[in-house]
């Protein structure tokens, strides 16, 4: 099917979650669509608010502009717009605006009648930024424990939050993330690499078969995980990645105090050693 023909074809009222027909069409290339125009509201609102705000500090250096949660004393309430209620109206803005535009996401997956892996996968990109900025602080029992939004400055407030631990290095569930992260990098240079192998020959030479790239494994460590496996395996590592990141920080502070180093005294106090 040409992609014209094709978006003939999908290109039709129905799929909505909410609303009905409301906002149900399209702007040239782009489902607009009831949450899309939530999310855009959204968006549009909390970057004029960062502008507005940065505006009011004492800086336009686009490293050091940083717009600052409230103090804790401040609790779970509402702070004063210029002692970080920018902050929790922004944060407020970008909350609705991923989660609406999540929801854009499955309305299309919804029309195309296909799974609802990208909205699924999205929403643990949200739950790692909604884990910092809300539930971590609602535990903790005040906004301003939640990060700034500026560039050096959440710098600042990963290793300030870092060190309240000692070494975060010793966090068990830093750990799973962090080989994660390691894993889902491997996995797609592995992926890339073998792709490019394939499908970009060298002049005069003809594409290769998805069998090829199996064949390169079988030979190489005698297994290959497959052309479905690979996107499996990567969405698996990918995801997990961003729902260790999030364990690691709730767990530290809201479950336990201490520094991590002494957490693994359990460990050295296992009678088996001595
Ligand atoms: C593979 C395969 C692909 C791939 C890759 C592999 C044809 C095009 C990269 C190889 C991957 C393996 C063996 C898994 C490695 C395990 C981890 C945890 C990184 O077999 O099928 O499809 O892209």
């Amino acid at each position: 099917m040409s992609l014209l023909s094709f978006e003939r074809k999908y290109r039709v009222r129905g799929g909505t979650l909410i609303g009905g027909d409301l906002f149900d069409f399209w702007i040239g290339p782009f489902y607009v669509g009831f949450f899309g125009v939530i999310s855009a509201i959204c968006a549009i609102l909390g970057t004029a608010l960062i502008f507005y705000a940065a505006s009011l500090g004492d800086t336009w250096n686009p490293w050091l502009i940083s717009i600052n949660p409230p103090d804790i004393k401040y609790g779970l309430g509402f702070a004063p717009l210029k002692e970080g209620g920018f902050w929790q109206v922004i944060t407020m803005c970008a909350t609705g605006s991923f989660i609406a535009w999540a929801l854009r996401e499955v309305e299309i997956c919804r029309k195309l009648g296909m799974g609802y892996h990208v909205p699924v996968a999205f929403g643990f990109a949200i739950l790692a930024y909604m884990t910092l900025v809300i539930f971590r602080p609602f535990l903790m029992g005040a906004w301003g424990y939640g990060f700034p939004y500026g560039i050096f400055s959440h710098l600042d407030w990963v290793s300030n939050t870092g060190y309240m631990y000692v070494n975060f290095h010793y966090n068990p569930a830093h750990m799973i993330a962090v080989s994660f992260f390691f894993t889902t990098c491997f996995a797609l240079a592995l992926h890339g690499a073998l792709i490019l192998s394939a499908v970009n020959p060298m002049k005069g030479e003809k594409v290769k078969t998805p069998e090829y790239e199996d064949t390169f494994f079988r030979d190489f460590i005698g297994y290959s995980v497959g052309t479905i496996g690979i996107h499996r395996l990567g969405l698996f590592l990918a995801l997990n990645a961003g729902f260790w990141s999030a364990v690691c920080i709730i767990i530290a502070g809201p479950l336990y105090a201490g520094g991590w180093p002494e957490w693994w005294e359990w460990w050295r106090n296992i009678p088996i050693w001595s």
